[in-house]
C-alpha cells in the first residue's frame, strides 16, 4: 500500500507543468489566468521544492539508517541569496529525457507563457549575512551536500536581514529588508521542534557547594526557540542537506489575565521580547557591539542547536564517550562559542558526567575558525552582563578558565605575565571581560584561520602564547573557497556554457572537479578562442550596463558603442577602512586631476585619451549604520561620481558609479563584468578575502595588496597574471610606529589630491565635509597606510591601462590561465580538507 501512494517527482516537463498548475491552483489558490510573475515564482518553487522534499527525506532516513559521524556549521549568519536558481541548477531529475532539469523548467513554464529570468527576479534575496563570513558559511553547505557529508547547518531566522541601502544626496540611508513579506517556499516550518530556552534567574546548588558538580539554573525567562528548515540540495547528486534556522517565540501567546484587567500594552509585551531575539541581523562587518540582545541570540541559537544535536545523539543510545565519534561541531568565528559552555552544561548538570569527562567530549567535539585578527572585532563581553544573563554558564567559564589556567602554571610554573596574558577571563577596567576567542581556542580541539598568511598571522598575533601552550599542531589553515555552482555556472551562464563545449563537457562536471579547467591552459593564446572569451566579457559587460541604467532611473551612465574599449574596474564588498575604498577612490581622483591637468596644458585631447584611456571605477557595499568613516567614504564617492560624470570636457574617458544595496544577487550580476577588481585591503588585515576568488573564477584580472588569500591566488595562477602592490604585512607596524613619532610625509601625488578634496572641488557647498578622512591620513597617523602605498597603487594602474588597451591579446590570455588555474578555490576542496583534517568525516553517498 505504501508503495502504491509513493510521492513521486516530476521528471518531464508536462508532469512539473501539471505540478506547477497544482500549486497555483492548491497552495496559491489562483487560477492560471490570473497568474503573475510572482506567483509563478512561488509555484516554480513549491514545485521544485517537492523534488527536494522527497530527496531530503531521503537523505535524512540514509543518515539516520547508516548512523555515520555527522557534521554541524554553527554560523549566526548564512548569506544565501536567492535559491531558485540555484536548486534548478543542483536538483537531478534523475531520468529526465530533456537534460538540466534548468532548461527542463524553463521550456515548461515558457510554454505556459513565463519567462524563466522574469519568474527568478522575484525572489527576494534571502540576506542573513553581513558579507565574507556569512556567504561563506553558504557556499560551504552547498559543497557539503555536494560532496555528500552528513551535515547541516544552524543559524537563526532573522525576520529582518541586512538592511537595505538607499544612497541619498550621496549618503548611505539604511532601510528594513522585510524579506519575509511573501510566503517563503523554501523553509519549512517545524512547529513540532520547539525548545525551551531560559535566560537570567539563579542557580540553585542545594547542598552542593562546588560548581563543578551538577546545579539548577532556575527561575528567568524562557522562550522558545522553532525550527524552520531550508533543503539543501547538492550538485548533480540526490543527498539534500539541511539547513536549520531557529525563530524565536513566547512560550504563553498572551497574558489574557493582564488583557483582561486593561493593561494590553503589557499583555503584549512578553510576546514582542521573546520575537525580538530574531528580529534582526547585526548589521556589523568585523566589528563587535557587545549588545545584550545579541548575547542573548548567540544563547538562544547555541542552546537550541545543542539541544537538537544531542537529542539526535541519545536516540542512537551510545554511550556519551561516543559522542565526539559520531559529531563534529565547526564554529564560524566566535559567535557559538556559548555552545561549548552549554555543551559542558548540559552534560554535568543534566547528564551528570564527571567534570573531566564532560570536558574532554567537548573540547574532542569542537573546531573553531577564526576570520580575523582585527581588534575591534574579537568579542569579548563584560562578566557582570554574561552572568546575569546566562548565571550558571558563567561559574562554567570561571571552571573551564581555573583549569586552563593550572594547566598553563603547571607547564610555565612562575610566568605570572603569561597567566594574565592567556585569561579566559580579562581583567581590565572597568570591568572585567570574557574573552570569546580563547574560550574559542580552549573548548577546541582544532584552530584554523581562513588563508595561509592569515593562519600564520594569527600564531604570532592573536593566539601567540597559545601556540606555545598547545603546541602548534593544534593550529592549521583551511584556505576560503567559493562554490562554482553559484559563482560560475549560475551568475556566468555564458562563461560556463564557453567551458564546458571547450572541454567537451556536457554534463558541467567541471564543476565538481575544478582542475579540469587546466586543459584551457592550452588555448590561452588561441585567437579564435580568446575572440569567444571576449565576447563574453562583452555580454556580461552589457549586462552590467543594463542594471546600472535601472538602478539610475533609466539614465544611461555608460556610453554603450565604448563599452568594449572601457576597462571596467570594480570594487566591491563591505566599506571598511581597512579595506581601503577610500585608497581607490583618491586614485580616482589622481586620475581626474591629470586628465584636467593635461586638458588645461594644451595637450590634444586624443593624446590625454591615450594616456589615460576609457575607465570605469564601479563601487559597491554597505556601511555598518554607526560606522561614520565608512559612511563618510561612500559619501566621497559618490560626490566624486557627481562632479566626474558631468565634467562634459571628459567626453566620458572616466566614469565613476556607486551600485546601491549591493547584495548576493546583485554580485552574480556585478562580478561577471569585470576587466578588473580591487583587493587593496592593508596587509596583514584581510583575514582571506572571498571575492577576490570570484572575480578570478569569472576572467576578471585583479589588483591587490600581498594580504589574505590575494597570495594563494598570485601562486596559483602565477604573478604574472596579477597586479600587486604596496607594502607587505611585515612591515605594517614599522610603518605604523614611524606615523607616530614623526611627521607625517605624503607622496607629492596624494597631496595634491588630498588638497583638491580639501578646497571643496567635490563639496562646494561645504568644503570641510570630508575633511575627517583627510585628517584620518595627514594627522591622525594614516593608520590604513594610504600614504605609503599611493605612489605604487598608481603607478601599478598605469601598468593596467597599458595592458589593457595596448596588448589586448596578452590581458585576454591571463584572463584566460586565470580561470584555468582557479581550480584550488572551489569550496569543494575546503570541505575535502575539513573532513580529513579536522572533522573525521567521510561522505556517505545516495545508493
Ligand atoms: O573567512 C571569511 C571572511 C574573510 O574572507 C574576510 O577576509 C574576513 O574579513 C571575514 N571576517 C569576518 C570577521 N567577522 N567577525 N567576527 O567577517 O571572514
Amino acid at each position: 500500500l505504501w508503495d502504491a501512494h509513493k510521492v513521486k517527482k516530476f521528471n518531464e516537463p508536462s508532469e512539473f507543468q501539471d505540478r506547477f498548475i497544482s500549486h497555483v491552483e492548491w497552495t496559491l489558490a489562483r487560477s492560471l489566468y490570473n497568474c503573475d510573475d510572482l506567483a509563478a515564482y512561488e509555484a516554480t518553487s513549491n514545485s521544485v521544492r517537492d523534488n527536494l522534499v522527497i530527496d531530503w527525506n531521503l537523505t535524512q532516513q540514509r543518515q539516520t539508517a547508516r548512523d555515520k559521524k555527522r557534521v554541524y556549521y554553527l554560523s549566526l549568519e548564512f548569506l544565501m541569496g536567492r535559491a531558485l536558481d540555484n536548486a534548478l541548477i543542483n536538483m537531478q531529475t534523475d531520468t529526465s529525457s530533456s537534460g538540466e532539469s534548468r532548461e527542463m523548467v524553463k521550456g515548461a513554464i515558457g510554454d505556459l507563457g513565463f519567462k524563466l529570468e522574469d519568474v527568478l527576479k522575484q525572489e527576494p534575496d534571502a540576506a542573513l549575512g553581513n558579507g565574507g563570513l556569512g556567504r561563506l558559511a553558504a557556499c560551504f553547505v552547498d559543497s557539503m551536500a555536494t560532496g555528500d557529508y552528513p551535515a547541516w547547518g544552524y543559524g537563526l531566522r532573522y525576520q529582518y536581514g541586512i538592511f537595505a541601502q538607499k544612497i541619498i544626496n550621496g549618503f548611505q540611508v539604511e532601510t528594513p529588508d522585510y524579506w519575509l513579506n511573501f510566503p517563503n517556499p523554501w523553509e519549512i516550518e517545524r512547529s513540532e521542534i520547539h525548545v525551551p530556552i531560559n535566560f537570567y534567574g539563579y542557580v540553585d546548588r542545594s547542598s552542593n557547594t562546588s560548581t563543578l558538580t551538577p546545579a539548577e539554573w532556575l527561575g528567568g525567562e524562557r522562550v522558545l526557540a522553532v525550527a524552520y528548515d531550508m533543503p539543501i540540495p547538492g550538485f548533480k547528486t540526490s543527498t539534500v542537506n539541511n539547513l536549520r534556522l531557529w525563530s524565536a517565540r513566547p512560550t504563553t501567546e498572551f497574558d489574557f489575565a493582564k488583557f483582561n484587567s486593561g493593561d494590553y500594552r503589557n499583555s503584549v509585551e512578553q510576546q514582542q521580547r521573546a520575537e525580538s531575539i530574531t528580529a534582526v541581523l547585526y548589521p556589523n562587518d568585523n566589528f563587535e557591539q557587545g549588545k545584550e540582545l545579541r548575547l542573548k541570540q548567540q544563547y538562544f541559537w547555541c542552546a537550541a542547536s545543542l539541544h537538537d544535536i544531542v537529542r539526535r545523539f541519545k536516540k542512537t543510545r551510545r554511550p556519551w564517550s561516543e559522542f565526539p565519534d559520531q559529531i563534529a561541531i565547526q564554529l564560524n568565528d566566535t559567535h557559538p562559542t556559548l555552545a561549548i559552555v552549554e555543551l559542558q552544561r548540559i552534560l554535568v548538570d543534566l547528564e551528570k558526567l564527571d567534570w573531566h569527562e564532560a570536558w574532554g567530549i567537548v573540547t574532542a567535539t569542537f573546531a573553531y575558525t577564526n576570520h580575523t585578527v582585527m581588534q575591534e572585532a574579537l568579542e569579548k563581553w563584560p562578566v557582570g552582563l554574561f552572568g546575569h544573563l546566562l548565571p550558571r554558564h558563567l561559574e562554567i567559564v570561571f571552571d573551564i578558565n581555573w583549569f586552563f589556567l593550572k594547566e598553563v602554571e603547571e607547564k610555565f610554573p612562575h610566568d605570572v605575565d603569561l597567566l594574565s596574558r592567556v585569561s579566559i577571563i580579562e581583567e581590565s577596567s572597568p570591568e572585567r571581560q570574557v574573552r570569546m576567542a580563547y574560550l574559542a581556542v580552549v573548548g577546541s580541539h582544532k584552530v584554523n584561520g581562513v588563508a595561509e598568511l592569515h593562519s600564520d598571522l594569527i600564531k604570532t598575533t592573536i593566539f601567540k602564547d597559545f601556540v606555545k601552550i598547545y603546541g602548534v599542531h593544534k593550529f592549521t589553515n583551511v584556505t576560503n573557497g567559493i562554490t562554482p555552482r553559484r559563482w560560475l555556472k549560475q551568475a556566468n551562464p555564458k562563461l560556463a556554457s564557453l567551458i564546458s563545449k571547450t572541454l567537451n563537457d556536457p554534463e558541467d562536471k567541471f564543476l565538481l572537479d575544478m582542475s579540469k579547467l587546466t586543459a584551457l591552459r592550452d588555448l590561452a593564446e588561441d585567437e579564435d578562442f580568446q575572440e569567444k572569451w571576449n565576447d563574453v566579457k562583452q555580454f556580461n559587460k552589457l549586462r552590467l550596463a543594463d542594471l546600472i541604467k535601472e538602478l539610475n532611473g533609466g539614465v544611461d551612465i555608460l556610453e554603450r558603442d565604448h563599452i568594449r574599449n572601457t576597462l571596467f574596474d570594480i570594487q566591491v564588498k563591505r566599506i571598511h577602512e581597512y579595506k581601503r575604498q577610500q585608497l581607490n577612490i583618491l586614485g580616482v581622483i589622481h586620475r581626474y586631476l591629470s586628465i584636467k591637468e593635461a586638458l588645461a596644458s594644451g595637450v590634444k585631447f586624443e593624446e590625454v585619451a591615450k594616456k589615460f584611456p576609457r575607465k570605469v571605477s564601479i563601487f559597491g557595499g554597505k556601511s555598518a549604520p554607526g560606522y561614520y568613516m565608512a559612511k563618510l567614504i561612500i559619501k566621497l564617492i559618490n560626490s566624486v561620481a557627481e562632479v566626474v560624470n558631468n565634467d562634459e570636457e571628459l567626453c566620458d574617458i572616466l566614469k565613476v558609479v556607486f551600485i546601491p544595496d549591493y547584495n548576493v544577487s546583485k554580485a552574480e550580476i556585478i562580478i561577471p563584468a569585470s576587466d578588473l577588481s580591487e583587493h587593496i585591503s592593508t596587509a596583514g588585515t584581510e583575514a582571506s578575502g572571498t571575492s577576490n576568488m570570484k572575480f578570478v573564477m569569472n576572467g576578471g584580472l585583479i589588483i591587490g595588496t600581498v594580504d589574505g588569500a590575494n597570495v594563494e591566488i598570485t601562486r596559483e595562477i602565477g604573478e604574472e597574471n596579477i597586479f600587486l602592490f604596496g607594502n607587505l604585512s611585515e612591515n605594517v607596524e614599522e610603518l605604523r610606529y614611524a606615523h607616530q613619532y614623526q611627521p607625517q610625509k605624503l607622496p607629492q601625488s596624494l597631496e595634491k589630491v588630498l588638497n583638491a578634496v580639501e578646497s571643496g572641488a567635490f563639496s562646494p557647498d561645504s568644503p570641510s565635509e570630508f575633511q575627517p578622512l583627510i585628517d584620518s591620513i595627514k594627522h591622525h597617523g594614516d593608520y590604513y597606510l594610504v600614504s605609503d602605498d599611493f605612489d605604487s597603487y598608481v603607478a601599478t594602474h598605469e601598468l593596467v591601462d597599458e595592458l589593457y588597451h595596448k596588448d589586448k591579446k596578452s590581458w585576454l590570455k591571463k584572463s584566460i590561465l586565470s580561470v584555468a588555474n582557479v581550480g584550488f578555490f572551489s569550496s569543494d576542496r575546503c570541505i575535502e580538507e575539513y573532513a580529513g583534517t579536522i572533522w573525521n568525516t567521510e561522505p556517505l553517498k545516495p545508493e
